[in-house]
């Protein structure tokens, strides 16, 4: 008898210790702004996108994926801390000069895996902060940024395309920058005597948008919302960015290649400016908008072929999906408008970018790890990129000390496919937290918000009356229950209020 059990003690301790060194790399691939209609795989027609189609048919196609917010910065502090981002003052969209908000004491995404050993790193967006402080010194060491949040390595650009400073930070400090010619940021007073797009507009190679802004600080014939002054050997070619950005993931996967390694690839399109590689530039038919997609497709088969080339594609987890809903005129002239030709950004679901409609958080999501997930499934289950943090840290046996703190779920089954439910609730932040999803039921608060937003077209979501809708007879939220169904509309307006309150 003692034997036996001394045998499958050992045979235990085996599995465990094989699934330890068997811990899969992870690679969150992020878009930005990229909606549940934007890929041929979701059903978008006007637009192809093999190679993602492609990562979805090996993998997990999930059809009731969220971000916790509507836009970028909410989002991604969600993914990193694995908290509501509204419980929180300070974690919307920020300026480009902001200070980090993530507390360094806090446990992240990146901390958690780097404490089950992995090498971590960040190519791409950042856009929650940098330093301790708004005025901080360009051109020294910027920190505490991604690298004092669990990033070994971090090759950034600060807040988004269309802010200023457009420049990458490697490491906390500026890429390429000229000592004789220092970099300065200001976001309420002009700075320097460069051109801007308001005082200058003949000099814009994309015009902005009517009343959006983005007039500040011209760079590539952009205008941006910021301005700068100095850093002219920093500065980015927008055309070159994603090539950028691949490079140093390519780079990093080739480093760390044989040890478990965790990178965040944060993409910036189809955010605007959309100025995709020439290479790109027409291809789509849809403008620039469509473009961007193509290249974020292309952005995807480079990435499978790189780990393929070094053997480690079976077991690379690859998890795809965008920070918020789309969105076409966000603020400059590029034709995404006028060139959709019946392309639908939202699918089948009402709202975009900054709503609490589905389409503001129900984003594209693909699973992919070949060597543990059958291909080709279909997952309804509802989940929430905030709760990577914990299913990650039961998947890699990492122990998270503060787990009480956290909105994080570990909803690992979820993720991988072995439970199609997911969630019994999640709350979702348009531009406030005041939807609530339960089970096939949604509840927004009523809220005297505008309806729809005059600058981006976007439906907000936002209505003086409850709203209540059944997503599963009704995904397109156009049937208001809340007359109908008092007593489910209570039951959820009283969650929502007892989560939002607490
Ligand atoms: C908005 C910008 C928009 C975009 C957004 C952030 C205006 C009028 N609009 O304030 O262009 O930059 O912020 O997008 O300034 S996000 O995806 O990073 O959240
Ligand atoms: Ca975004």
């Amino acid at each position: 008898m003692k034997i036996i059990q001394l045998f499958i003690l050992l045979l235990f301790q085996s599995i465990c210790w094989s699934q330890k060194i068997n811990n899969p790399n992870i690679i969150i691939i992020y878009t930005d702004d990229l909606g549940i209609g934007d890929l041929s795989c979701y059903g978008g027609t006007k637009i192809k996108t093999p190679a993602i189609d492609q990562l979805a048919a090996k993998g997990i196609k999930f059809t009731n994926a969220h971000s916790t917010s509507a836009t970028c910065t909410p989002s991604r502090y969600a993914l990193m801390t694995g908290k509501y981002p509204w419980k929180k003052k300070g974690t919307g969209v920020l300026p480009g000069d902001a200070a980090l908000i993530i507390d360094t004491n806090q446990i992240t995404l990146p901390k958690m895996l780097k404490n089950a050993g992995y090498k971590t790193g960040i190519v791409g967006k950042w856009h929650l902060g940098l330093g301790s402080q708004v005025e901080k010194d360009w051109n020294k060491r910027i920190s505490p940024g991604p690298n004092e949040v669990g990033f070994e390595y971090s090759f950034i650009f600060p807040a988004t395309a269309d802010r200023v400073p457009t420049v990458f930070v490697e490491n906390g400090t500026v890429v390429g920058l000229d000592s004789n010619d220092p970099i300065a940021v200001n976001y309420k007073n002009k700075i320097g005597n460069e051109p801007t797009g308001k005082e200058n507009p003949e000099l814009l190679k994309m015009k902005n948008s009517p009343e959006h802004g983005h007039d500040n600080t011209i760079v590539n014939g952009i205008g941006r919302i910021g301005f700068m002054s100095g850093g002219k050997t920093a500065r980015w070619t927008d055309e070159e960015m994603p090539l950028t950005f691949l490079n140093q993931a390519k780079f990093f996967i080739e480093q760390h290649k044989d040890k478990p390694f965790f990178l965040y690839y944060a993409l910036t399109e189809p955010h605007v400016p959309r100025m995709p590689s020439t290479v790109f530039k027409g291809k789509s038919g849809l403008g620039y908008r469509g473009d961007a997609i193509l290249q974020i497709d292309w952005t995807v088969s480079q990435i499978q072929h790189h780990l393929k080339s070094l053997g480690i594609d079976k077991n690379t987890m690859i998890i795809f999906s965008s920070d918020n809903g789309p969105v076409l005129d966000d603020g400059y002239m590029d034709d995404a408008v006028t060139k959709l030709n019946g392309h639908t950004p939202s699918g089948i679901f009402r709202g975009g970018k900054y709503s609490v409609f589905e389409a503001g958080t129900r984003v594209p999501t693909i699973l992919s790890w070949p060597e543990k997930i059958k291909g080709g499934t279909v997952s309804n289950a509802l989940v929430c990129q905030m709760d990577l943090l914990s299913s990650l840290s039961n998947l890699v046996d990492s122990k998270i000390k503060s787990e009480t703190e956290l909105d994080s779920e570990i909803q690992l089954n979820a993720w991988i496919g072995n439970d199609l439910i997911g969630r019994s609730n999640l709350i979702v932040q348009g531009m406030q937290p005041n939807g609530i999803i339960v089970g096939k039921w949604k509840y927004i608060s009523p809220n005297n918000g505008i309806s729809i937003s005059k600058l981006t077209n976007v439906e907000l979501g936002n209505d003086l009356v409850p709203q209540l809708y059944d997503l599963i007879s009704d995904p397109g939220e156009k049937n208001n229950l809340a007359k109908q169904l008092p007593e489910k509309t209570k039951e959820l307006a009283d969650l929502l209020d007892k989560k939002t309150k607490n």
